[in-house]
């Protein structure tokens, strides 16, 4: 016979004791289940090449901030850019989606519509979602507005706060790009309203002199190529602008600009986890550094431009340290694609480089298909979490938004974000593998899998002639062993049939 237990007894001493020695010894676990929020720094380089820095070995240029975050962080052998220019490797990096997916998605004109549509979950959207205060500051060039494009007039929507930035400060395009004024949070900053901005990217507007027709204005800088549309500040860009004297930026003052927004972003919301996107001008066309930096690197502006950048990388090291944020901070340094040193302007580039290698031991540059077009600087830096080294896992930027959506503990809506993986194994250092593939972009695509680099046939030039840059463009299959050549000289493809259907194949999969 089973005897019924008495319904609600109440509970004895010892076992309460019990409950609460279990809780208290449960208590750190439960803790550890809520994902870690560190602060994000996400600086984002443009132009900069894998041996620009003497974090990567140069013994010609002096960057002693980027040094320090490598040496307190691990750098990356094997870091990648998406693509060999600036809007296809941004649109990557915020979407998780490789950009030759999507048409539209070439280096835009300064008054081209947004190209990331903001329903879709993008990297600082995710972050906004994991609690996260999230600000960019710098370069854009992703397009604004609608598909009518931007009204620089009134407020311009959509744009990056529509996408997840609940703050930015950004310039729209490129330095060499109209309109030359900053645009924070949807506004043109410092526009007065009866001098209204016009652009055009196919006829001139108002009556600003261009430097096609007045090169005698061009005080600043002239170009060697393209380049010859409306003067500002001495410098003739891409495009046609008029109006919004009063909003125009002196180039000189973009690199003390950027930098005193993101130091006092950074300050603003010390007490929160925030993210911050540090798009960089430096050292993109045009170079005109500050005058304190001028001449300061004995090879001309586009050095100077690169230690002006690494003095604001220093700045904003400073600001995590003097607010005892840089142990709980995880500082992500790399650059959206490799090197071009004659990229349009008379600049000495070409003239002072001496012995510096932009690219270091690698083939090409910007806009290749090579190694040098997006295998790029590539850091990271966490010090309450991370030991630092050097790590040779092979690394992408399109991983960065299922990574940090990992870490945050958010999860990535199924079908978006196709290419981002949750690489953070890697990123952290505590993997030293990383991705098994990755896919190069310029124009056509290239793939490397371990030790091996196939570039797929293409016809079209071999070399850009205005920029001195060799293209990989080849209508033969090319296959390189980056273990033993990584510069690239010597196409095995021929004696490697296999390995280079096998890459093809892989290739055409990946594009499906
Ligand atoms: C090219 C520009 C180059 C640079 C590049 C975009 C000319 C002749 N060249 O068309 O100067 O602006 O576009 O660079 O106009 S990126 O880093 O933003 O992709
Ligand atoms: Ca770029």
């Amino acid at each position: 016979m089973i005897v019924p237990r008495p319904r609600a007894q109440a509970p004895r001493p010892i076992f309460q004791v019990v409950c609460l020695l279990a809780a208290l010894w449960l208590a750190p676990l439960a803790h550890a289940q809520t994902p870690p929020r560190p602060n994000i720094v996400l600086i984002y380089m443009d132009d900069l090449g894998y041996g620009d820095t003497s974090a990567y070995g140069s013994t010609t240029i002096r960057t002693p901030n980027m040094d320090r975050i490598a040496r307190e962080g691990v750098r990356f052998t094997s870091g990648y850019a998406t693509s060999a220019t600036c809007t296809p490797s941004r649109f990557s990096l915020l979407t998780g989606k490789y950009a030759w997916r999507q048409q539209g998605t070439g280096v835009l004109p300064g008054n081209a519509s947004l190209i990331i549509d903001p329903a879709r979950p993008t990297l600082p959207s995710l972050l906004q979602k994991a609690g996260y205060r999230t600000g960019i500051v710098g370069k854009w060039h992703l397009g604004l507005g609608g598909p009518a494009g931007p009204d620089w007039n009134s407020r311009i929507t959509p744009g990056p706060n529509e996408i997840g930035f609940a703050y930015s400060f950004i310039m729209a395009a490129t330095g060499d790009r109209v309109p030359t004024v900053y645009v924070e949070n949807g506004r043109v900053v410092g526009l007065d309203p009866t001098d209204p901005i016009r652009v055009d990217y196919e006829k001139p507007v108002g009556d600003w002199p261009t430097g096609k027709a007045n090169p005698e204005l061009l005080t600043t800088q002239r170009p060697s190529h393209g380049h010859d549309q409306t003067i500002v500040n001495g410098v003739s860009r891409i495009g046609y602008m008029t109006g919004g004297k009063a909003a125009l930026w002196r180039d000189q003052d973009m690199g003390d600009t950027f930098t005193r927004k993101a130091i006092s972003y950074i300050e603003q919301h010390q007490r929160e986890p925030f993210f911050l996107f540090f798009a960089t001008h430096e050292p993109h066309v045009p170079r005109v550094p500050h005058e304190r930096f001028a001449g300061t690197s004995g090879m001309g502006p586009r050095g100077d431009a690169i230690l002006q950048a690494d003095w604001s990388i220093g700045q904003v090291l400073e600001t995590l340290d003097r607010l005892k944020l840089t142990d709980n901070t995880l500082v992500i340094f790399t650059s959206d694609n490799g090197p071009v040193v004659d990229d349009g302007y008379v600049d000495q580039a070409v003239e002072k480089l001496g012995a510096h290698r932009p690219a270091g031991p690698l083939r090409g540059g910007k806009y290749s298909r090579f190694e040098a077009g997006t295998r790029v600087p590539f850091v990271v830096r966490w010090p309450s979490r991370m030991k630092p080294g050097v790590s040779q896992a092979l690394v992408s930027q399109v991983d960065l938004l299922a990574s940090l959506a990992a870490l945050t503990g958010q999860a990535v809506p199924s079908g978006e974000a196709p290419d981002s993986r949750n690489q953070l194994a890697a990123l952290l250092g505590e993997d030293a593998t990383g991705r098994d593939h990755v896919v190069e972009h310029a124009g056509a695509l290239a793939l490397r899998e371990g030790r091996w680099k196939y570039i797929e046939p293409t016809r079209g030039p071999r070399m850009s002639v205005p920029t001195n840059t060799e293209l990989a463009n080849d209508p033969s299959p090319q296959l390189y062993d980056l273990e033993r050549d990584l510069g690239e000289t010597t196409n095995v493809a021929a004696t490697h049939p296999e390995i280079v259907k096998a890459m093809a194949d892989r290739l055409a999969a990946i594009r499906r």
